[in-house]
């Protein structure tokens, strides 16, 4: 092992263990990316992941030193690559004075292990980039409860000695919560310790998500049952502009990846008649890590309870098709891929026309099954409300109902939840036609009062 190993695995551990630390004058470390072509996976495909992993690997503060394609038969089980492509990579990145090995690849907890003994360079995965991000861009309590579970579940199995004394470092801020337990029990190595206090910290990270969830829960309940719709998408494919464009919220606008880790939903006016919930919230990533997805789940609700998905495309992503592909299958892990969904391609103004120079093949889409809009200018927003609203309709019924003047409250309610159409007055009842959401029909107990009925 080289000189300097232990230092940087202190240096890896601080890095997950300290979600809220923001280095920006820190000068960036040097990192060579490396993906690897398993057989099935086309070679472009592995390009346009490792290019994405470079936007990655930037936007956690890592300086792209060099990157590294290469073919790889299968995967080895104890260093993902072969020995002696493990000591080749050790050159290239000491070629390029990288002390970072970034694979575009998920190791496990022995791979990494087993590579950082012997690169005697630190080792990150995809996954560890990621929510080095999520930690980095957290800013309100929910988001930082969310990123530090996530962080600490994927640290623990990958704890080794050397990522030891967590607790001595807890006064220095590694990992919040921790100071001053890490009182050793007899005969507890500092592993031990270590790994214990990661799992009290994380039982009091998984009930405060509890009960940030049940406040999310009850919030949302307080909201009625107004039509919900939330915007999903790949990160970065300008969800939050289009909420900025809908719903005028002052929601956060940046390109970069992940700017959005929070859910803000606000009422949205459709036509003057027809006001729906929108919400924004995270955006989704290829392999994004499961245990992301999991502590992110409180968030995440919001869409997984809508009754409409706008699933919002980068249309001018040259593999937009694909990002497209990666959004249903975290749809489908959240189980609501069978949800309501409409297209929504943004940044048409970004697409040039006829020749598809760079723009997305868009294989999909089909007349009818998508609406195309540009966020930025407001093009094809009309099309999109009137979209949004006939979904929204689909979930109403109209009725003929005959209501006893002695009902007097019940007709104050049809206008509060309905849209009344027509309404005459006779000796005993008043005629009255309403279009109504079904779920508020059968809460008013209108099919007692429909004509006809016994
Ligand atoms: N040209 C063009 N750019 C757009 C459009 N919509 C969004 N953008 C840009 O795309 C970038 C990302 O936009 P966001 O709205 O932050 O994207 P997001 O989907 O919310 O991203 P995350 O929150 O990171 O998941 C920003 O630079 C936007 O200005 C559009 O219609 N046209
Ligand atoms: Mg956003």
């Amino acid at each position: 092992m080289k000189e300097g190993t232990h230092g940087d695995r202190h240096e890896a551990e601080k890095r997950l263990a300290r979600p809220r630390s923001h280095p920006s004058v820190a000068p960036r470390e040097a990192a060579l990316l490396v993906g690897l072509v398993l057989p099935g996976t086309p070679a472009w495909e592995a390009e346009d992941s490792l290019d994405e992993l470079g936007h990655l690997a930037e936007t956690a503060m890592l300086a792209v030193a060099g990157r590294v394609l290469q073919a790889q038969p299968r995967i080895g089980a104890t260093y993902y690559i072969g020995k002696g492509k493990a000591h080749e990579l050790e050159e290239r990145a000491h070629g390029c004075g990288a002390s970072v090995i970034v694979f575009d690849n998920d190791l496990s907890p022995a791979q990494m292990r087993n590579l950082e003994r012997l690169s005697g360079l630190r080792v990150l995965d995809r996954s560890a980039v990621v929510l080095d991000i999520f930690a980095r861009h957290a800013r309100t309590r929910t988001a930082m409860v969310q990123v530090e579970l996530a962080q600490l579940e994927y640290l623990l199995p990958r704890l080794t000695r050397q990522w030891t004394h967590l607790s001595r470092q807890a006064g220095g801020g590694a990992i919040r919560g921790m100071g001053g337990t890490g009182v050793r029990g007899p005969g507890e190595t500092q592993l031990e310790i270590d790994r214990r206090l990661i799992r009290d910290r994380i039982r009091s990270l998984r009930r405060e998500l509890g009960r940030i969830g049940s406040r999310m829960a009850t919030s949302r309940k307080g909201r009625g049952d107004r039509f919900r719709v939330a915007l999903v998408g790949y990160t970065n494919a300008g969800k939050s502009t289009l909420m900025r464009a809908l719903s005028g919220a002052e929601v956060l606008v940046e390109d970069r990846l992940f700017a959005t880790l929070d859910s803000t939903t606000r009422a949205v006016d459709l036509d003057g008649r027809c006001t729906v919930l929108l919400t924004d919230t995270v955006g989704f990533i290829k392999r994004l890590p499961h245990h992301l997805l999991a502590s992110f789940r409180a968030t995440l609700e919001e869409a997984v309870e809508a009754d409409l998905l706008l699933h919002v495309v980068d249309l001018s992503h040259p593999h937009c098709d694909l990002q497209m592909e990666t959004v249903r299958s975290v749809l489908e892990t959240l189980g609501i891929a069978d949800r309501h969904t409409l297209l929504v391609y943004n940044k048409v103004d970004r697409v040039v026309r006829g020749d598809g120079n760079g723009a997305c093949p868009r294989p999909t889409l089909r007349p009818g099954a998508g609406v195309e809009v540009s966020a930025l200018t407001g093009a094809g927003l009309d099309d999109l409300r009137a979209r949004i609203r006939a979904r929204c309709r689909e979930r109403e019924v109209i009725l003929d109902l005959r209501i006893p003047h002695a009902e007097g409250r019940l007709l104050s309610q049809l206008h509060g939840h309905g849209e009344v159409l027509e309404r005459s007055s006779g000796p005993t009842d008043a005629r009255v036609r309403v279009r109504i959401d079904r779920r508020w029909a059968g809460r008013l107990g209108l099919a007692r009062f429909e004509e006809g009925a016994a």
